[in-house]
């Protein structure tokens, strides 16, 4: 049975993404942020925190002084049980997930960003430039751990881009923009906020033109953020093959020396955030990895 009702679908198939009000509760978001907030405390007094890749805001906020307040965002966190393998695993998730991506689902990458205050927000961009994958139709599932509000750095999204190809972009050369971040230049057009109140979810395509504007408010704008895609994807990031990594990174603008050496391509690999996870397998739920 389809968990999306015709009305959700009528609206992906048109806009390429749906919210869903009142998906999680308030202990689920609270969960993932005492969770995170662990993360980040622990690997700020040089403990191990296991696969998780925490990643400082480039430019924190002078009057931090928590250790979460100096970070962006933290990723690889699906695969470790724990709140966010729950979620990632969670019926509700996967079932609705699984209607967009069929019988044999994924999810393949999890980051926590915290957009704490003063941060920037990111530009323009679909996740298909930075995926790179085949095909290229993943799905983004983005939970408001607190509301996103019109000044504290929401999401915009361009209704109906998920239908376009992948666009030309430039480098974001803004000073405290995260590295890596790409911008479409020419888009033409404001888009539309998506506001959303603590708890709430965005499902969006991978080819969704979207962003986020700045946190202008005192208080972070946190949010859970989870990509699916159809098992047996390529993912040019995980292919043993070191030329494919190589032209991969070429293509996102990092350049490594071919032939590449060994110890070049450990660093290479061991900096990849994706970590692909079976949620969904013959349209039935896989149970989140157990707490140790
Ligand atoms: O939540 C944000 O501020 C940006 C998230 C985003 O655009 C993305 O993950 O692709």
């Amino acid at each position: 049975m389809p968990t999306l009702t015709a009305d959700q679908r009528a609206v992906w198939e048109r806009d390429g993404f749906i919210v869903v009000p009142g998906f999680a509760d308030e202990s689920t978001c609270e969960a993932l942020m005492a969770r995170t907030v662990a993360i980040c405390r622990a690997a700020d007094e040089g403990q191990d925190v296991g696969d998780a890749l925490v990643l400082e805001e480039p430019h924190p906020d002078p009057t931090a002084s928590r250790a979460e307040e100096r970070v962006g965002k933290v990723f690889r966190l699906h695969h470790v049980p724990g709140p966010h393998a729950d979620l990632a695993h969670a019926p509700e998730v996967v079932d609705l997930v699984g209607d967009l991506l069929g019988p044999d689902v994924d999810c393949f990458l999890s980051q926590f960003i915290f957009k704490n205050r003063g941060a920037l927000g990111q530009p323009w961009h679909q996740d298909a430039w930075y995926f790179r994958m085949t095909p290229s139709d993943q799905v983004g599932a983005w939970l408001a751990v607190t509301a996103a509000t019109p000044d504290n750095g929401p999401l915009w999204v361009v209704p109906g881009s998920h239908r376009e190809s992948i666009h030309e972009v430039v480098p974001d050369r803004r000073p405290g923009a995260q590295a890596g971040y790409v911008e479409i230049a020419d888009l033409g057009t404001d888009g539309v906020p998506v506001l959303m109140d603590p708890g709430d979810l965005l499902l969006f395509h991978a080819h969704l033109v979207h962003r986020s504007t700045d946190n202008t408010t005192e208080e972070p704008r946190a949010a859970m953020v989870l990509h699916f895609g159809a098992a047996g994807t390529h993912d040019p990031a995980v292919d043993p093959d070191s030329g494919v990594l190589v032209a991969f990174l070429a293509e996102l603008g990092v350049q490594l020396p071919v032939p590449l050496p060994a110890a070049v391509e450990a660093v290479a690999r061991a900096g990849v955030r994706n970590r692909w996870v079976p949620v969904r397998r013959g349209g039935l739920g896989v149970a989140a990895p157990l707490s140790r």
